[in-house]
């Protein structure tokens, strides 16, 4: 290769001919990060308001995550689950006392974690559950986003999600999300059911909260009913939403949990499943597995990763200065044509865009962020989700919301 760098249009039109164009990405071509900012090849400066989708909680590579990787990567990266190494059990200990389980399965991405999490709830129908053989349903909800895989795909509602993919995998019911009533009908109704699978606040529907009591009274449900309370805690978890997990915060403990992205802070993909014993020991040996689940690679970043979040207090200063950055969101809707309303919980939130006159006003929007200097992404057309590395601080954050502020009122 030439030594030569490439212009940022050059390096647009390399992924525009040669990569597949299943995203659309924003005009922006980043080359280096570091906390909550992102350097572009131009050298332009932004904050980034994204977080590669709350992989980077922990601020873009940080030194800490960084270190290890570059010392585990010196000293052995993969093994593969045929021995054992020395640095998964340690990570698995660690893992599983800090989010209070007995056991984990180690993955990679968020994906294979939900689908680990369907095989097991499955396999505990039958073994533990007694439900007769493929009969096993799980229910999920209207909105969903859990993945890409063919299965979990299957049960999305977003036709672009699933849309040409089929044969569909059976086995799901879909009710609406935030209806505690719609869970307790099909529970009541239908003895196979295995799972609940949801998001305890949905991350692609935009941020999307629901009522106060809503994951207690689904949990307590379950509970009655002998169903599985599965929190797909990819997104949410890991201090995202103000507590170390979204369920925390109506203090429910899922029967399985599943993690991914900020579990390596985005060093490294890096992924898990959480349950009690009862409940994972259905898998045997030979029944599940992959090649670089649990690689010492992972098992070494997914233990620095976590101390960050507990030593920097992250999980805190999420809470906090979410409740400040919604606070100002709604002052500036209060007074904005362009901004309807704020929602959210700790530092995931959603800005939704009145484009009643201009379709694409959220696009447009965040172009002229990403010019005053902030990257931020819109979904579902009119709403742009704000989830800033939780490392940000106070004068940073009032910094970006005097740069929000100024480009809503620009437009
Ligand atoms: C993409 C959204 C975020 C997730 C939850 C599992 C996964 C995800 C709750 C799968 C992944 C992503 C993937 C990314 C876009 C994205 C996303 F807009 F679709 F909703 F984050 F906001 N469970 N979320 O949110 O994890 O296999 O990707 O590691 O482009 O698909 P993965």
């Amino acid at each position: 290769m030439e030594n030569k760098k490439l212009t940022a249009p050059e390096l647009m039109e390399l992924e525009n001919k040669y990569g597949a164009h299943n995203y659309h990405p924003m005009p922006v071509v980043l080359e280096r990060g570091e906390g909550v900012h992102v350097w572009d090849v131009d050298g332009k400066r932004y904050y980034d308001f994204l977080s590669a989708y709350s992989a980077v909680n922990q601020g873009h590579c940080h030194p800490k995550i960084i270190n290890t990787l570059i010392e585990q990567t010196r000293k052995l990266t993969l093994t593969s689950r045929a021995f054992y190494n020395d640095k998964l059990g340690v990570y698995e200990e660690f893992v599983t006392r800090f989010f209070g389980y007995d056991k984990v399965l180690p993955m990679n991405t968020g994906a294979e974690a939900v689908e680990t999490a369907i095989k097991l709830c499955r396999k505990w129908a039958y073994e533990r559950k007694k439900i007769a053989e493929n009969n096993a349903q799980i229910v999920v909800c209207e909105n969903n986003f859990h993945g890409r895989t063919t299965t979990i795909v299957s049960f999305s509602v977003d036709p672009d999600a699933y849309s040409n993919y089929g044969p569909y995998t059976p086995g799901f019911v879909v009710i609406p999300y935030n209806d505690v009533n719609a869970l307790e009908q099909v529970l009541t109704a239908n003895p196979n059911i295995a799972g609940f699978l949801v998001e305890p606040v949905q991350g692609e529907a935009g941020a999307y909260v629901p009522d106060e009591g809503y994951l207690r009274a689904c949990h307590a449900l379950c509970r009655r009913h002998q169903v599985l309370f599965i929190a797909d805690e990819v997104q949410t978890g890991i201090g995202r939403t103000g507590k170390l997990l979204a369920c925390d915060h109506e203090e429910v403990h899922p029967d399985i949990l599943i993690l991914g992205k900020a579990l390596s802070g985005g060093a490294y993909p890096v992924s898990a499943v959480l349950s009690s014993s009862d409940i994972m020991d259905v898998f045997r040996p030979g029944q599940h597995g992959s090649t670089f689940g649990g690689n010492p690679v992972a098992a070494a970043v997914a233990v620095a990763a976590l101390e960050v979040i507990r030593d920097e207090h992250l999980t805190e200063n999420a809470q906090e200065l979410g409740q400040y950055f919604r606070a100002e969101m709604d002052k500036l809707c209060q007074t904005s044509e362009v901004a309807s309303f704020v929602r959210g919980k700790g530092l995931l939130n959603a800005l939704i865009i009145n484009n009643e006159n201009h379709k694409n006003l959220a696009w447009d929007v965040c172009l002229k962020l990403a010019e005053n200097g902030l990257l931020a992404k819109p979904t579902h057309t009119n709403i742009i989700r704000f989830a800033p590395p939780l490392v940000i601080t106070r004068s940073q954050l009032t910094e970006c919301i005097s740069i929000i502020g100024d480009t809503i009122r620009s437009f």
